[in-house]
Parts: structure tokens; C-alpha cells; sequence
């Protein structure tokens, strides 16, 4: 791969900055004084085929590929553009479902190793939550060992991936009044590989061509995701690995050290990155970096796999995915050990340049000129050591550094357990005080702002900006995945937040102990936030189901077809879901409209991509007092609590307000 370019400009093609992190500002004129390509260079150089973009081609079979421009209406086959459109959009899905989903199977095969002595670096380390977690699942524990329970926790979950019929186990956890719909919907999925096997089936050529019907599957498809995948992935993580609690910690490049041996875990599985983690704390292993003049071993995290060791172990943050090169271009980064999904495979002729080894770990997911060191759970702790072993070889290898001086601080590790307990301690946990605040009028409502960067919008701007205008306006927010990363690097995600928050959001804040943003985890953790809804609307107060509450979803930067499967579940739970950036079927405004207005009348939720940030936020507000009204609460009126304050000095985007305002630098306290 030619990784030579006249790289490093901070502009866009429309004037509009790269990024809003001074950090990657920096790296990125480091990357142009290198003549070094990042994914910010390549959007300029590698334009998007506009039709494909549109979801107007349709390959799904040789006579095409077919594209639908001008006035072609019919594929060779005769296929319509909206058939074509929903086919490419329920393959999306099927793909991102099948990509959490199979991080699951994963997790069950580590737990049920671990539960029959097969795994001997994994224990269960949450036993309240393996006892919580058997009992919705109906698994009976009388007499039984904790490992006999995981053992037969493991299995459920395995067994959900190849039922046939009935549903899956998770399903009962959603609202009644939510399950009793998906039942008469015929939407209610039977098993997660059953699901996508059928979308696949079903996108084929030659087969279903009716694209509300295409689409009604896209629905089921995903709820395996949501109440299947990423919910199974949560809770045996949770089990295996800890329940987040929330943890404070650094975020950002500056988090690099001159004098450790640096090695950063990214993608998405824990399993791996734990035994990273605790091979790195191994005396021996420690020794053997000071052996090579190493003060230490420092690690750090991008993605989501950073997500997991952040949220439970408070290892620092090195950025979300498009730090994923800028890492490399520190030359301080001694090994980057990389599992599954959102790896960049521009990674490993970037890391030529320097003395980087990047080392895949999944059996799953190999890359051309890296070093595949695949992670069993037979023998994980020791694979681990030699890995690290391997990145402390490197260490005396370093060239020239530059690791740009930022960082800040952040709090997250909030899992919707935690959430409970802040609002009524261990005996009297609740969602009342939440729900109270919302009916008042003191909190509008909630949004979960999500999901990843997408280097055709500027790095994290939409983030900030959605998130500042919203608890300004007294909305709650929690976020996960890149999203949190964002938040984490400018501060966000600390109680000092609450200065930004309206009057009655500060109030609770203040009263409860919590910033106004909540980090929650991984994207396989907004299973979190579906959890969240459901006790909130069967606490009392907000209706019966999901659709009641004055809540949105938003991914403002989406980018991965996972959060695609991610956008589909909120809406079939009932929730109103904006993506940014632009839309997957926007050559087809019949289909825009099945998934946004077809869905709503269908299940209360939609799925709606609006590029204009400003659009996000009026649209969101619009819709949380929507629901407000629906459900009679008090009107919601600003200031009735206290004055509300301007949320920032100056410009929010200037270097300037992040150096003084939000953003810290690294040696500051
Ligand atoms: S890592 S799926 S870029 S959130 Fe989960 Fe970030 Fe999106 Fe990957």
C-alpha cells in the first residue's frame, strides 16, 4: 500500500477541519511533515462511488452489478430500486448483528471454559451478577456451584445462537407491553444465527422483493443484536471481567509515555486485552522491561476493546478510531495488539515507518504483514506474556518520538447497575428518583448519543456540539462506544459538566453525584441503555413501554454497518434514532419513509439520517416534549429551577477554549 501522499492538511475539501482534537491536529501536520497517508488524506484521494453511497447498486448477483442512475428504474432482473435499497440496507444490518453477535458466541465459549476448568485464567469475578443474570434467565441454581450456574448460563446463550423457533432468552428482560408487540409483529427473534442466515436467504437474488417486507426482517435481525449479542456480551463480560463502577482516568494521545514500554489493545473483545493487562502487571514480566531499560509498562486502549479495560480496570484511553494511525505516527507506541473489528488495515504500512509491531490475536481476523499471535482461552495468560514479552523486545527499538501533550480527564464505568445503586444504594436501588426529575420537569429527557468517527465529518465536533446543546436544554445524556471517547477527550465526562447543564439537570445532578453525560461502555454495552429504558419505563410515571418515554438515540458520526444493526434495535425497541453524516438509502425517499414512518406506526420507534447537526438537535428536542406532552407531564420550562448559564466562553472550537476551557493539557491538573 503506497503510503506516501502530500498528507496533513487540517482542512477538509470544504474548508471544514479534519478534526476538533488539537491532539490529532498535531499528528496530522507530524503525518504531512513524514509524507504519511492517514484515513483523513485518503477521504480526499479515495472518493466514494456516489451511487453505491445512495444504496443504488445492487451486486448481489452476476448479471450486474446494476446501478440505478438517470433513468434506470429496474435491474436486469427487474428488481425495483426500493427492492434494492432495502435488500442492501438489511444486509447492513445482518452484518453488524453478526459482527456483535459473534463477540458473544466468543465470550460464552471463554465462560463455559472457565466454568468447566478448561480456562484456568478465567474466573467469574461478579457472582452477584451470574446469581442476578440466572435467575431472569430462569436457569435453576439451587445446589449448584457458581461454575455449574455459568456452565449452564454459557450454554443458554450458545443455544440461543442455533434455535430454531420460539425466541430468544433475552427478550423477556424488554418491557411487556414492548414483547407482547414484537409476538403480534412476528418480529421477536428465534435465534441469532437464524436471523441472519434468513437475511442473507432472503437478499439473495431472486428472492423476497417486497421492501416493507425486506424491512419488517431488518427489524428482527437486529433485535437479535440488541436483546440477544450485544445484551449476552454485556452480562458475561460484566460476570467474567467485573461490573463497571465508575473509574477516573486519562484520555487522549498524551496518555503515551517516553520512558514505558506502551502498548495499546483496540478493537472489540476483552478476553484478550484483560490478559494483556495482566500479563503486563506480572513481577516477572515487569522485570524483564526494566531489564531493557523500560520504566514500566504502560497500557493503553483504542475503540472499544479500550472500552472494556476503561470501564472496568481504568486502563487510559489513546483515542477512538481515527487515532487508530495517529497512535503509529507517535513512534512511541511499542507494540499494538489489535483483536477484532474496526481495524484499519492502512495500520501495518504505517507502522513500517516506525519500530510499531502490530500483533493480531483473534483466530478470527488475521492481517497481511502483522504478527498473528492468536489468544485461545486454554492458554491465554500465557500467550499474553509473550506478547507483551514481545512488545518489550521492541522498546530499545524506538526511533524519534512525538507524543502531542494532551490529555484529559474522565470519568466513566457507568453501567446501568451502577445507575440504579446512585439512586437508592445497595438495599433500595431504583429508577424512581430518575423518573421523578423527569416528570417534574427538572430533566426534559434523555438522549444516548453514540457511536464512531467518520473521517467525512470533522472528528468529534458533532459530539460536542449535540451534547453541550442537549444538557444545556436539561436532557440527560449517556453515551458509549467512540462517542464516549469523545466526550472523555474534552472533559465531558466529568462532574465539573454540570457547569454546561441546565438549571433542574444540574439540580440532579448536584443531588445524585453524576456528570451530566455517562459513559456506559462498549457498542456492544448500549444493550446498557436498552436496559436503562426498560427499568424506566416499568418504574412508573413515564408510560409502559419504551416508545413512552421522552427519550433519542443519535449517532452523529456513525461510519460501521454494526451501528446500523445498533440504529435498527433502538427503533424496533421503540425509540427515536438520528444518525448523522449521511444516509445508506438516501436514492430512495420511499424507503426513507418505510424505515422512518413505516417503522414509527409499526413498533413507536424510527430509524432518520439527518447530516445537519442542528437539525439533530431540534428534532431531538422536538421529540422529547412530544412524548412529554403524550404523556401529560408538566410542561417543561427552563429556568423555572435557577438561571440557566451560558454553556461556553468563546468559541467551543478555538484551540484556545480547549486549552483553558474544557480541555487540559497533560501536565495540568
Ligand atoms: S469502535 S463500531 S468505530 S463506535 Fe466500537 Fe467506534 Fe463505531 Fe468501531
Amino acid at each position: 500500500m503506497n503510503v506516501e501522499s502530500n498528507a496533513g492538511e487540517d482542512l477538509m475539501p470544504d474548508k471544514r477541519r479534519k478534526s476538533i482534537d488539537p491532539a490529532a491536529l498535531e499528528m496530522l501536520a507530524r503525518a504531512k511533515e513524514l509524507g504519511i497517508q492517514t484515513a483523513f488524506d485518503r477521504t480526499e484521494t479515495t472518493k466514494p462511488c456516489p451511487i453505491g453511497r445512495e444504496g443504488n447498486c445492487c451486486k448481489q448477483c452476476f448479471m450486474g452489478p446494476c446501478r440505478f442512475v438517470g433513468k434506470t428504474n429496474e435491474g436486469i432482473c427487474g428488481a425495483s430500486r426500493e427492492t434494492i435499497q432495502a435488500r442492501n440496507f438489511v444486509r447492513m444490518v445482518a452484518s453488524g448483528t453478526a459482527s456483535h453477535s459473534d463477540h458473544a458466541r466468543s465470550l460464552a465459549f471463554v465462560m463455559l471454559a472457565a466454568a468447566r476448568g478448561e480456562a484456568k485464567d478465567f474466573k467469574i469475578k461478579d457472582e452477584a451478577k451470574l446469581h442476578r443474570l440466572a435467575s431472569t434467565m430462569g436457569i435453576p441454581q439451587d445446589g449448584k456451584t457458581k461454575e455449574q450456574i455459568a456452565e449452564q448460563i454459557a450454554l443458554t446463550v450458545l443455544n440461543d445462537f442455533g434455535r430454531q423457533e420460539g425466541e430468544i432468552s433475552f427478550i423477556k428482560r424488554a418491557p411487556k407491553k414492548r414483547q407482547e408487540l414484537w409476538r403480534r409483529l412476528g418480529i421477536a427473534p428465534r435465534g441469532i444465527d437464524r436471523e441472519v442466515v434468513e437475511a442473507f436467504h432472503r437478499t439473495h437474488m431472486g428472492n423476497d422483493q417486497d421492501p416493507e417486507h425486506l424491512l419488517t426482517h431488518a427489524l428482527t435481525v437486529s433485535l437479535a443484536d440488541g436483546w440477544g449479542g450485544s445484551m449476552s456480551s454485556t452480562d458475561m463480560s460484566d460476570i467474567l471481567f467485573g461490573t463497571p463502577t465508575p473509574v477516573s482516568v486519562r484520555a487522549n494521545l498524551g496518555v503515551l509515555k517516553e520512558d514505558e514500554v506502551n502498548i495499546i489493545v483496540h478493537g472489540h473483545e476483552p478476553q484478550g486485552a484483560q490478559m494483556i493487562l495482566e500479563a503486563s502487571q506480572d513481577p516477572e514480566v515487569l522485570a524483564y522491561a526494566r531489564s531493557k531499560g523500560a520504566k514500566g509498562i504502560n497500557l493503553a486502549g483504542i475503540c472499544c476493546t479500550a472500552n472494556e479495560v476503561l470501564v472496568r480496570q481504568g486502563i487510559p484511553l489513546a483515542g477512538n478510531f481515527l487515532h487508530q494511525e495517529l497512535a503509529i505516527l507517535t513512534g512511541a507506541v511499542d507494540a499494538m495488539i489489535v483483536d477484532v473489528q474496526c481495524i484499519m488495515e492502512a495500520l501495518v504500512p504505517i507502522s513500517k515507518r516506525f519500530h510499531t509491531k502490530i500483533i493480531t490475536t483473534s483466530p478470527k481476523a488475521k492481517i497481511e504483514g502483522a504478527m498473528h499471535l492468536p489468544i485461545n482461552e486454554h492458554e491465554a495468560l500465557s500467550i499474553a506474556k509473550l506478547i507483551v514479552k514481545t512488545a518489550i523486545d521492541n522498546f530499545p527499538n524506538r526511533g524519534e518520538t512525538h507524543i502531542p501533550d494532551y490529555t484529559s480527564i474522565q470519568v466513566a464505568g457507568f453501567s446501568h447497575e451502577y445507575i440504579g445503586y446512585m439512586q437508592g444504594g445497595l438495599y433500595r436501588e431504583s429508577f424512581r428518583p430518575l423518573n421523578d426529575a423527569i416528570m417534574q420537569g427538572r430533566i426534559r429527557g434523555g438522549a444516548g448519543v453514540v457511536g464512531c468517527n467518520n473521517p467525512w465529518v470533522t472528528q468529534d465536533e458533532s459530539f460536542v456540539k449535540i451534547i453541550l446543546e442537549l444538557i444545556k436544554n436539561d436532557v440527560l445524556v449517556v453515551t458509549t462506544g467512540c462517542g464516549g471517547h469523545a466526550c472523555g477527550k474534552y472533559g465531558m465526562l466529568t462532574p465539573e459538566t454540570m457547569q454546561y447543564a441546565g438549571p433542574g439537570l444540574r439540580e440532579v445532578c448536584e443531588a445524585i453525584g453524576i456528570p451530566p453525560v455517562l459513559h456506559m461502555g462498549s457498542c456492544v454495552d448500549n444493550s446498557r441503555i436498552l436496559t436503562v429504558l426498560t427499568q424506566m419505563a416499568t418504574e412508573g410515571g413515564l408510560g409502559e413501554d419504551i416508545s413512552d418515554l421522552p427519550a433519542v438515540g443519535i449517532a452523529p458520526e456513525w461510519m460501521s454497518e454494526k451501528a446500523l444493526a445498533i440504529g435498527a434495535y433502538f427503533a424496533a425497541s421503540g425509540v427515536y434514532t438520528i444518525f448523522g453524516v449521511d444516509s445508506p438509502v438516501s436514492g430512495s425517499p420511499a424507503v426513507a419513509k418505510m424505515i422512518s414512518e413505516g417503522w414509527e406506526q409499526m413498533v413507536g420507534g424510527k430509524l432518520e439520517f439527518e447530516p445537519d447537526v442542528d437539525k439533530i438537535i431540534q428534532k431531538s428536542l422536538e421529540h422529547i416534549d412530544k412524548k412529554r406532552a403524550a404523556l401529560k407531564l408538566e410542561e417543561y420550562r427552563p429556568g423555572r429551577y435557577a438561571k440557566s448559564q451560558s454553556y461556553l466562553p468563546g468559541d467551543v472550537f478555538s484551540d484556545e477554549a480547549y486549552k483553558k476551557g474544557l480541555y487540559s493539557s497533560k501536565n495540568a491538573s
